[in-house]
């Protein structure tokens, strides 16, 4: 039973560092201009960027300070494939914002980061700061459901005869489920 209790903590706790509540577009490239629109807007630590490939050749890479054309030292740095614009079907790629304080990028196809000013910053605010620049709001990408097994894989096939015990635990997995979404919309209300 305790170790249920704190299933449903972890839960919560994941939760409310995990909620995306906003999801922020930004269009690469602009009828031939080699451009990031918006170049500069306020965000919230757990939102996401949605980079929207609707002109020309470029790409995404995170740079350590503003207007540096130089891929970040961080292990972990943002970077996309280049990928061609397409304005009626744009390729979209996604960068969750995991930390406080502001993100540099550019693009480093051939020079536009060098020659055309291609580069640009996110001013990634802690949750529930209200953004004083704000973006461009998008509809949330596609996630992923977080599978509700409290920690044990489900059985690979449905016992043909459902004993009591497996409805009840049904039951649970739903109730578990609903309070899933729940607290979702509480998290992302009140951040
Ligand atoms: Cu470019």
């Amino acid at each position: 039973m305790m170790i249920k209790y704190l299933s449903v903590i972890a839960l919560i706790a994941l939760l409310f560092s995990f909620a995306n509540c906003e999801n922020w577009s930004v269009n690469v490239g602009d009828a031939g201009k080699k451009v990031f629109e918006p170049n500069n807007f306020d965000a919230n630590v757990g939102d996401t960027v949605t980079f929207n490939f609707v002109d020309g050749n470029h790409d995404v890479i995170q740079a350590d300070t503003f207007a540096t054309c130089a891929k970040s030292a961080l292990p972990n740095a943002y970077s996309t494939p280049v990928h061609a614009g397409n304005a009626a079907a744009p390729a979209k790629e996604v960068w969750t914002l995991t930390k406080t304080g502001p993100l540099y990028y550019y693009c480093d196809v051939e020079e536009h980061c060098a020659k055309d000013m291609m580069y640009a910053t996110i001013n990634v605010l802690d949750a529930g700061v209200a953004p004083k620049v704000p973006g461009v709001k998008a509809a949330a990408p596609p996630t992923t459901t977080p599978a509700l097994t409290n920690g044990t894989a489900p059985p690979a096939s449905t016992p043909p005869m459902p004993s009591a015990s497996s409805a009840v635990r049904t039951d649970k997995q739903i109730s578990v489920a609903f309070l899933y979404v729940a607290l979702l919309s509480l998290a992302c209300y009140f951040l």
